[in-house]
């Protein structure tokens, strides 16, 4: 016997007690009501919410003026299957701050990625917040902020040269106090001073890690698909920096006409491409698309 039968054999004895009370046409009487609850608790709904539905569906049958058993026995089905269709799953309740760290060498892209991204989470109708951990260069905290102006992000930054981790720290503060659904920080890249770079990338990960356990909830390597091979190279450096790349950002694929490094960047490191940079304007950050990709490069699959 298969589940469904089952089922419908289990409650066969409350249902035709219910059928026989909708066929005699029957006013919505207590008894009716009764056999409803009846039925519920003979179905394991357990008796505290069988009443609680049962008074539901009598709220429910004043508001809509249904004056039939078999009109009421249709509403407490409706209801019931309404009842079983959440579609809602954990990702649907990500924690709150969610922290992105942005790395990544200077100039590929990360403060410009970082924009966009605000951009199209804003109008998702998150509450964003940027968080200038890049202290390092001069102007990339004022670029940050033209960015959270350009979106209605918040925005957290100490001056130049403060210490990356100390603003991280404040920023994953002000989230928290702000109810901030979404805090992506800016970093400095330092390549070419790869012991420092560590150290400082280190440094934040564990302020953020002390400061919320869950986060960062992403990494994202930001990569400048025009440097090719070299990419590999700098994400090597960086995965071992950062530890645990949740994702990548491949910027500039606008200027090449090659893509290949997409490819090679998600074998050697194995995380998902998260989205492409095509162009400089707020709205050149789209979401990636492995078949179209392949088909760009190699012709219809
Ligand atoms: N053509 C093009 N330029 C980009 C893209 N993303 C960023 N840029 C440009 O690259 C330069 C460096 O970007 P920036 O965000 O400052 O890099 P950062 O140093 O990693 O923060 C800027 O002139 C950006 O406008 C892209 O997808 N396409
Ligand atoms: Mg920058």
């Amino acid at each position: 016997m298969g589940f469904f039968d089952r089922l419908k054999d289990g409650l066969s004895k409350t249902r035709s007690q219910i059928n026989a009370i909708v066929k005699s046409e029957g006013a919505l009487s207590d008894d009716f009501f009764d056999a409803l609850e009846d039925a519920l608790i003979a179905a394991d709904i357990g008796m505290e919410l069988a009443e609680r539905i049962i008074e539901d569906l009598r709220g429910e049958i004043k508001k809509r003026g249904i004056n039939s058993a078999g009109g009421a026995y249709t509403l407490l089905k409706e209801m019931l299957a309404e009842d079983l269709t959440v579609t809602k799953t954990a990702e649907d309740f990500p924690p709150k701050p969610w922290v992105i760290l942005v790395v990544g060498v200077n100039g590929v892209g990360k403060t410009t990625t970082i924009g966009k991204l605000a951009s199209e989470m804003r109008r998702q109708g998150k509450q964003v917040m940027l968080g200038a951990a890049d202290t390092f260069r001069a102007g990339a905290i004022e670029q940050l902020k033209i960015w959270s102006d350009r979106t209605g992000s918040d925005f957290v930054a100490q001056h130049e040269g403060a210490d990356a981790a100390s603003v991280a720290f404040d920023a994953m503060e002000a989230a928290k106090n702000r109810g901030t659904d979404v805090l992506i920080l800016d970093t400095a890249g330092r390549l070419h001073v790869k012991v420092n770079l560590m150290n400082e990338l280190e440094k934040i990960l564990r302020v953020i890690k002390r400061n919320t356990p869950h986060a960062p909830n992403e990494i994202l390597l930001v990569v400048d698909a025009t440097t090719g091979q070299n990419a590999i190279k700098q994400a090597e450096a960086f995965n071992e920096a950062a530890g645990g790349l949740t994702g990548l950002v491949i910027t500039k694929l606008d200027g090449t006409a090659k893509g290949g490094v997409a490819i090679a960047l998600t074998r050697r490191f194995n995380v998902p491409i998260r989205k492409i940079g095509v162009g400089e304007g707020i709205d050149d950050l789209q979401d990636f698309d492995a078949k179209a990709y392949v088909e760009a490069m190699f012709g219809e699959l």
